[in-house]
């Protein structure tokens, strides 16, 4: 443990006044930043596809594979103590930062998608039934229907889907119609990665469990841009992702509610899930090592840890404030070109521009802005059934984060009049 403590990362400027982001300075903690691309510096605006990370992150990983690297939970020497407590702490850091009441409410995954999968498959396994419901939203990602669709096709259960308004907000009013003693559970994304809207998830999850009925958020978008408190916002599992909070790919988190996950069967089986293993019958680990099958991403795992603790460092105030000052500028900005048609224009928005070009196909928009250096993400973002409701292919997309800046923004309109006048 004292090599750990040796290699903390201090971050944050301390003299920036406490409500005010220092982004130049934020911006030399992400080395990538600085890249230049097709002879343009870069500018990032695929965050809600994927974060860039923090030196302190990076550090982080091959620190881990320098000088800490072993297996977990299965040597008495002294690397594999180093890992294990490297790899718990980050339990304990993902813990705090979710304000989860115990540890044994958090799952290390893959990803989002794996955590609801998780849940589809062993919640589902032990309460879904022949003519049960489960409900989630016409916003949903593809990782919060399919694994919903699958699991109905096992048992005969239903999906059904809560409406969306023009703005691209829930209709809350339909919902309420929907929960019934056949809802098993309401599986809702927290904040739309396609459209931007923040869902009122408190509500939501006081509407369902007035029934008894249990709620999965998807906060795969909503993690980094505030803080999340998964007791304040009631709900029974809680998934997201480490590399849209600054982390690395291939690890992610499913909270649960303790008595949930305590009734639930495993979701694999393997090493470290188990108690004891015959041939006559096998016994399961305790929470959350029955859910952790295998050697995990451990590196991953420690690597998320070190991404809360930057996230932490520089606050969530200032990182909400200046989100909003670009998507409010980003929008006006927009809305001031006549071929430019906002996708999602909810009332309580993250910073997630979608929009369409006039005459434009989005993949045609996304590569003219490469050639200038701007990456931004085009397609359906894994939200088939949005594209459907707006009846449009594809979106552009520009999603911020707190190390953009205005400048940016002036880019990305710079660009978007350089589409227009080539395609007029
Ligand atoms: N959205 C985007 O460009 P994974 O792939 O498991 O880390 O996350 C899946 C996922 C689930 N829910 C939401 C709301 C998401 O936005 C995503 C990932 C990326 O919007 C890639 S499709």
């Amino acid at each position: 443990m004292e090599d750990l403590l040796q290699e903390r990362i201090v971050v944050g400027d301390p003299h920036c006044p406490l409500d005010v982001l220092d982004v130049d300075r934020i911006r030399d903690d992400f080395p990538i930043l600085h890249k230049r691309v097709h002879g343009n510096r870069l500018v990032y605006l695929d965050n809600a596809a994927s974060s860039q990370k923090p030196a302190s992150v990076i550090k982080g990983l091959s620190t881990y594979y320098e000088m800490q690297n072993a297996n977990i939970h299965r040597g008495v020497h002294y690397l594999s103590g180093l890992a294990t407590g490297l790899y718990e702490e980050a339990r304990n850091k993902v813990r705090k930062f979710i304000n989860a009441r115990s540890e044994k409410e958090i799952i290390f995954t893959a990803g989002t998608t794996e955590a609801v999968n998780l849940v589809a498959s062993t919640y589902g396994r032990k309460h879904v039934q022949e003519g049960d419901e489960i409900i989630v939203s016409a916003m949903e990602h593809h990782s919060n229907i399919v694994p919903w669709q699958l699991l109905c096709e096992q048992t005969g259960a239903t999906l059904k889907v809560i409406p969306i308004n023009e703005r691209g907000e829930l209709q809350l009013d339909e919902f309420e119609k929907m929960l019934s003693s056949r809802t098993k559970l309401v599986a809702i994304v927290h904040i739309s990665n396609s459209l931007g809207t923040i869902n009122p998830v408190e509500k939501i999850v006081e509407m369902a469990h007035a029934k008894d009925i249990p709620v999965l958020v998807d906060g795969a978008q909503s993690v980094v841009h505030g803080s999340i408190d998964v007791q304040a916002l009631g709900c029974d599992f809680f998934a997201f992702s480490g590399h849209k909070m600054l982390g690395p790919t291939g690890i992610g988190v499913l909270y649960g509610r303790e008595s949930l996950l305590d009734a639930m069967p495993p979701y694999q089986g393997g090493g470290d899930m188990i108690r004891y293993v015959s041939f006559d019958k096998t016994t399961y680990n305790d929470l959350p090592y029955k859910f952790e099958a295998g050697t995990p991403n451990i590196a991953g795992t420690i690597g998320l840890g070190y991404a809360i603790d930057y996230l932490e460092s520089v606050g969530f105030a200032k990182i909400e404030s200046h989100e909003m000052m670009l998507l409010n500028y980003a929008h006006e900005a927009l809305t001031s070109i006549p071929q430019v048609r906002l996708i999602g224009t909810a009332r309580q928005k993250a910073s997630v521009v979608s929009f369409v070009i006039d005459e434009v196909h989005a993949h045609d928009v996304g590569t003219i802005l490469d050639q200038n250096g701007i990456a931004i993400r085009t397609g359906h973002h894994c939200t088939q059934p949005v594209m459907d409701w707006f009846e449009v292919p594809a979106t552009s997309r520009a999603s911020f984060l707190f190390y953009n800046t205005k400048e940016e923004i002036d880019r990305l309109v710079e660009g978007i009049y350089g589409v227009i006048n080539l395609f007029k």
